[in-house]
């Protein structure tokens, strides 16, 4: 460290500052649970977008690596890193330590991201165990380390950047303090493409090491919103075919423009999904942008259609805000300064922008009309038609209503209730056909769980009008047992009977079918049990092992992994090594070490891909080699015996230097494969260090031969991937495996141990935290496009997950 004295002052500062984002994370990031978790990767990339708005960056990747750390590395200016006069630090070092010091230094007051709580990159610092930086600027290759938001070290050049430029941050989420650790691919997938979409032209990627293969997504449109909207349309009917896109800008009385993007397209459902940004943050509430739209949406369509002579029909009324929005697709997009947002989640737009955005889409909208006037005929017939149909559907209400038929009085038939009145201790199992329904009814606790079985495909409401849809029997019992009613003015969340409404479905293509048309229900009409979290996927078990008469149900691929070894291992011992060192082991110790060696074996197998040689992997597993830190590959001295290993393997070896880190690469070559390099990028990542870890867990016993003794029989075998593999056989020997497909399959005391006793089961809660990844899932399952659908189902038919939108 050069002056060791500088730090003192300044990080009593930051500390102060850190360590209260540190006490009170939800304040910073709204909570320390998946939300905040996710929200650490937004506020890193929002500040890439920056860059990308003001016309400096056109590509960000963002990538998961495997102990859920992230990375995300833009081409932007990257952030400055000369020294700060008044800090005497780098200007680097003062964006990631003081708190909303991520700003621009120039006065750009322009700054359209900056995420929802708008903290900076220093909140994500403060909340990682640990965080890398990487700055590629003015020539130079940059590089610092955090801890826990400290620095570790002063910002230091480190190698040549040529022209490169950019900055790379790498951090992980200190576990700690957050309560999630674990990213959810889907939700930052929805994020990101979100944001790609709302700037065209931006190429944002997003890679999750910690499947295998790889995961990878890329997110690029050059159409921006109206290619959203096509996206969003997809497998749907549109009315027209192009999206309808307006733009506008205003000045602002207290300085500064309004622009504004538009793009919408009407389909033949009977729902409407508008999505709404303010400064590419999305306005989950709305607010005055989206207001302003509607107003001019209904103001502009009824005066076209009046015009036209087109609302004969409807005698002298006209059409109103809600008949206008059937069938349409929306993005509103506002970018101004400083706005201002209200509400608990900041979600909603509160700067006085209304009045300019119905002026320009009354402008625009009218014009468009004028030149398209069959697109507006189109239009408008749906919504006299939607206006007709609010009419009759309000008739079959009230006929439905006045029959009793959609009251708790008269609950149907099919529902076996709990004896409990309190709705808060109660559950109501929806379950997939009536056989399954019986095994429930009989398996449960009568108590508190209520059970309805479905018969077979419930009705499609994604494709059926209102009244059609009160006509469908599985959707009324549904209806009258939840208590709730519904349709707008009948709704009431407190009438609901159940707070936990369970969905029980086959683990099966049929059984994901009916539980997405389930959901699309509850998506649909039902909104508020879902965003109340009311609503509930159950998790019947993945596997059985059944053993003579005795079956054990398990949940997933770790679980099973582990239950073989154990059964493997019972009244085992294993003796491992045959000199120095020589030892014996056996119970939890033996399947800890066989925990260890599974997971090995799945690393290994990657690495020995990526390297094309498994030799070279046992050589890198091998401790006594020490290259797993920077500094080994900083000087070549330290790399020759690494490098010498290497050439006894017969493969030709060399260095190359690699100016931009000022580090060696390895580099070998054989005939095969060609050359290969092991460098810094290499042995930084965390499945290596994960590897290493292991092979260091792994290298007390790992001692070759081992003798697996049981009872009076020795089994001898070679190395530790023999041992493995000849305990999981022995683990599953005499035992049938079934991956498991019905609920049918299971006996009423199964059935409930597995998955219906709240002491032992696991349930998924049904969140709408993404409506955009929903919208597309929900018309990829149920809209037109057939093939897509099967596609769908058939790769999510065995992830759950999937469909936990
Ligand atoms: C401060 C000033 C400037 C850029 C940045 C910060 C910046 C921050 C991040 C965070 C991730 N990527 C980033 N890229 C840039 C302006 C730089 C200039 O004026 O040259």
């Amino acid at each position: 460290m050069s002056n060791p004295g500088i730090y003192d002052s300044s990080s009593i500062k930051i500390l102060e500052g850190l360590e209260a984002v540190r006490l009170r994370p939800a304040m910073y990031i709204g909570s320390t649970s998946e939300s905040g978790l996710h929200h650490l990767v937004y506020e890193v990339v929002d500040n890439s977008v920056d860059e990308a708005m003001a016309g400096y960056c056109d590509t960000i990747q963002v990538t998961i690596h495997i102990d859920d750390s992230v990375t995300v590395q833009d081409n932007g200016r990257g952030i400055p890193v000369g020294i700060k006069e008044e800090y005497g630090v780098s200007a680097a070092e003062i964006v990631m330590t003081k708190l909303h010091a991520g700003g621009k230094f120039d006065a750009n007051t322009y700054k359209v991201s900056g995420g929802l709580h708008g903290v900076g990159v220093s909140c994500v610092n403060a909340l990682s165990e640990a965080l890398h930086l990487e700055i590629w600027r003015e020539r130079q290759t940059w590089e610092m380390d955090f801890a826990k938001g400290l620095p570790v070290a002063p910002l230091k050049a480190t190698g040549k950047a040529g022209s490169k430029t950019g900055t790379k941050i790498t951090f992980k989420p200190d576990g700690s303090i957050m309560d999630a650790t674990k990213f959810n691919f889907d939700t930052l997938s929805t994020r990101l493409r979100e944001m790609a979409f709302l700037n065209k032209g931006l190429k944002i990627t997003l890679t999750d090491e910690r499947t295998d293969p790889v995961r990878s997504h890329e997110f690029f449109y050059s159409g921006g919103i109206a290619e959203f909207i096509k996206h969003l349309n997809k497998g749907k009917n549109t009315l027209h075919e192009k999206p309808i896109a307006i733009e506008g800008e205003r000045e602002l009385p207290n300085g500064g423009t309004l622009t504004m993007e538009i793009a919408m397209q009407w389909n033949d459902s009977y729902s409407d999904q508008i999505f709404s940004f303010a400064n590419n943050i999305n306005t989950r509430d709305g607010g005055t942008h989206l207001t302003g739209f509607r107003t001019a949406l209904t103001r502009t369509l009824n005066a076209s259609a009046r015009q036209a002579n087109l609302l004969k029909d409807l005698k002298d009324s006209n059409l109103s805000g809600d008949d206008v929005l059937e069938g349409l697709m929306a993005v509103v997009s506002v970018k101004l300064p400083q706005p201002q947002f209200e509400g608990q989640t900041k979600g909603k737009l509160n700067s006085d922008v209304g009045g300019y955005v119905t002026q320009i889409v009354n402008e625009k909208l009218t014009e468009y009309f004028d030149k398209n006037p069959s697109v507006m005929k189109k239009i408008i017939s749906k919504a006299v038609d939607a206006a007709r149909a609010r009419e009759a559907a309000r008739k079959a209400r009230e006929l439905t209503r006045r029959k009793g038929a959609l009251d708790s009085g008269g609950l149907p038939g099919k529902l076996a209730d709990c004896q409990e009145k309190d709705p808060s201790r109660c559950e109501l199992f929806l379950v997939e056909g009536e056989s399954a329904g019986g095994t429930a009814k009989t398996g449960r606790d009568r108590r508190y769980q209520a059970i309805l079985p479905l018969k077979g495909k419930i009705l499609n409401v994604e494709k059926a009008r209102y009244d059609k849809m009160l006509g469908h029997e599985e959707i009324r019992a549904m209806i009258t047992a939840i208590g709730t009613g519904i349709g707008k003015e009948d709704f009431d969340v407190a009438k609901l009977r159940y707070h936990k409404i369970i969905l029980m479905t086959d683990a099966d293509v049929d059984g994901s079918h009916i539980r997405t048309l389930l959901l699309t229900f509850f998506f649909r009409h039902m909104n508020e049990l879902i965003t109340r979290g009311h609503v509930y996927v159950a998790q019947p078990p993945l596997y059985r092992i059944k053993k003579g008469k005795s079956e054990k149900y398990i949940k997933d691929d770790k679980e099973f992994v582990r239950e073989i070894l154990r059964r493997a291992t019972d009244n085992v011992h294993v003796q491992y090594g045959n000199g120095e060192p020589q030892g014996r082991l056996e119970g939890g110790e033996l399947r800890g070490f066989l925990m260890v060696l599974d997971e090995f074996q799945q690393l290994y197998s990657r690495l020995e891909r990526r390297l094309a040689d498994g030799r070279i992997v046992d050589l890198l597993a091998n401790l006594s080699y020490p290259i797993d830190t920077k500094e080994e590959f900083t000087n070549q001295d330290n790399l020759k015996p690494f490098a010498e290993a290497l050439a006894k393997l017969n493969l030709q070896v060399r260095f190359e230097f690699e100016e931009e880190h000022s580090s060696w690469n390895i580099v070998y070559h054989d005939d095969s494969h060609g050359d290969r390099s092991i460098g810094l990028e290499m042995i930084t990542r965390p499945e290596f260090k994960r590897l290493r870890a292991l092979a260091r867990q792994a290298a007390k016993f790992n001692h070759a031969p081992f003798v697996v003794v049981k009872d009076a029989r020795r089994e001898s075998l070679e190395d530790w991937r023999e041992l493995i593999g000849y305990l999981k056989n022995e683990g599953t020997r005499d035992c049938s495996v079934t991956r498991y497909k019905g609920l049918g399959e299971m006996n009423p005391d199964q059935l409930w141990n597995t998955t219906m006793n709240a002491e032992t089961r696991t349930l998924l809660e049904v969140k709408l935290e993404d409506t955009v990844e929903c919208e597309s899932i929900f018309s990829t399952l149920m809209g037109e496009d057939v093939e897509a659908r099967r596609r769908f189902i058939e790769q999510n038919a065995l992830d759950v997950r999937n469909l936990d939108v």
